[in-house]
């Protein structure tokens, strides 16, 4: 199917709904990365919060998508946080999501939140409380809480009393936001414990969001699930629930990889984009956050970021591209193939000339990397950012 197969009304209202898209990058994303074998430097990279800020302005500049930048405590701990709103504001965009971290430190081995002493539990908790000034000071909605907690042998802990540690934990937290503040809580089925996570699934994130309250909400990282998991499936479940806070996008073959958007799986990123387009999460006001979670090894870290952020992009906009109602009357009458094949029409379509031509519409290059590799960005911080420890995962 090509663009002209559509209605100029569906066209049109394509454009509308892209033109009110928003995605959320994450600043440890322009920090030095890698694997546990290999952490590689690369030039210009940021040295401090403030010039991560900077960089997540540029993908912001080139794809007009990027309003916000969300933050890692402590990796992006500063004296002042009024000043790096500002200077956020500054560079275009505003702050995000603020990430707790209970993962790199020795006193949380056998756990934070779920913790057996009470004395180390209380430590992740304040932790929290600190992310909450946090947010106050940043003007940041979202908390946002990945539990590395687990266990690696059967019969280590009681998986029941590590649950009840948790929600006790998870509650004086969620008692501690504003009215207008979020909790996020996130699950991954594997990794850093092997035998079990304490938050493994959408499910039990779900139990203990509906424990909390109503601003308690699930965080979908499309890296978390064992492998063929059917993650539309899950979307759909969420949404119904009224409990999808937040995306966590990013791509993988194998593990948790961590990739560019859309560069393992194309279509699964459509069907998932299929699932929010058509139960109305889209819109801004929907609640459902689309924040990228990714760590670029190899490849530059900008141009990762807006490559990215155009995957979603051209996702989105074949989602809106799909004949509604046609597939409606397919599905309600049986028509298996046809059903089928108005979504593969629209998964088919090639909507880049859509996208061109909105970014021109919007005073933007047609082409973000292009635009980004032309305005010299990446030299001329490669020159300046001489001296000082660069950022890597973990700072
Ligand atoms: C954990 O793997 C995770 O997805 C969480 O969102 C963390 O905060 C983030 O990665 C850190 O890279
Ligand atoms: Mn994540």
């Amino acid at each position: 199917m090509t663009l002209t197969d559509s209605t100029p009304a569906r066209i049109a209202a394509a454009t509308a709904a892209l033109r009110a898209q928003t995605i959320e990058v994450p600043s440890w994303a322009f920090g030095n990365s890698g694997t546990r074998f290999k952490v590689f430097a690369q030039a210009g990279v940021p040295r401090d919060p403030y010039e991560k800020i900077a960089d997540a302005g540029q993908v912001n500049l080139y794809t007009g998508i990027a309003p916000r930048v969300s933050l890692h405590i402590p990796w992006d701990k500063v004296e002042d946080y009024d000043d790096l709103a500002r200077h956020a504001k500054d560079n275009g965009v505003a702050v995000g999501a603020i990430n707790s971290n209970l993962f790199q430190d020795d006193e949380y081995m056998l756990g934070s939140l779920t913790h057996a002493e009470p004395r180390i539990r209380a430590k992740a908790v304040a932790h929290h409380l600190e992310c909450i000034d946090i947010m106050r000071a940043t003007g940041s909605r979202d908390l946002k809480i990945w539990l590395p907690d687990g266990t690696n042998y059967p019969g280590q802990d009681s998986i029941m009393a590590r649950q009840d540690r948790l929600a006790e934990s998870l509650a004086t937290i969620y008692a501690a936001l504003d009215p207008d503040q979020r909790l996020i809580l996130e699950y991954k089925f594997f990794e850093p414990y092997t035998y079990t996570m304490d938050i493994p699934d959408w499910g039990t994130s779900l139990l203990h969001c509906m424990a909390l309250g109503e601003r308690a909400m699930v965080v979908l990282d499309t890296g978390h699930h064992a492998p063929n998991t059917n993650i539309e499936f899950i979307v759909a479940q969420l949404l119904r629930a009224g409990r999808l806070g937040a995306f966590d996008f990013n791509s993988r073959f194998y593990a948790d990889d961590d990739m560019m958007v859309g560069s393992a799986d194309p279509f699964q990123l459509f069907r998932i984009m299929h699932e929010i387009v058509s139960n109305g999460a889209l819109a801004p006001d929907s609640g459902v956050s689309f924040m990228l979670d990714q760590n670029h090894n190899i490849e530059p870290k900008i141009q990762g970021q807006i490559r990215s952020i155009m995957n979603i992009q051209e996702a989105t906009a074949k989602a809106l591209l799909v004949d509604a109602e046609a597939l409606t009357a397919a599905q309600l009458s049986g028509d298996v193939l046809g059903a089928n094949g108005t979504f593969m029409d629209a998964y088919n379509t090639d909507v880049r000339p859509l996208l061109a031509d909105l970014r021109v519409a919007q005073g933007l290059d047609p082409d973000p990397i292009v635009a980004f590799k032309a305005s010299g960005y990446a030299e001329k911080v490669a020159a300046d950012r001489i001296g000082g420890t660069q950022a890597g995962w973990g700072a």
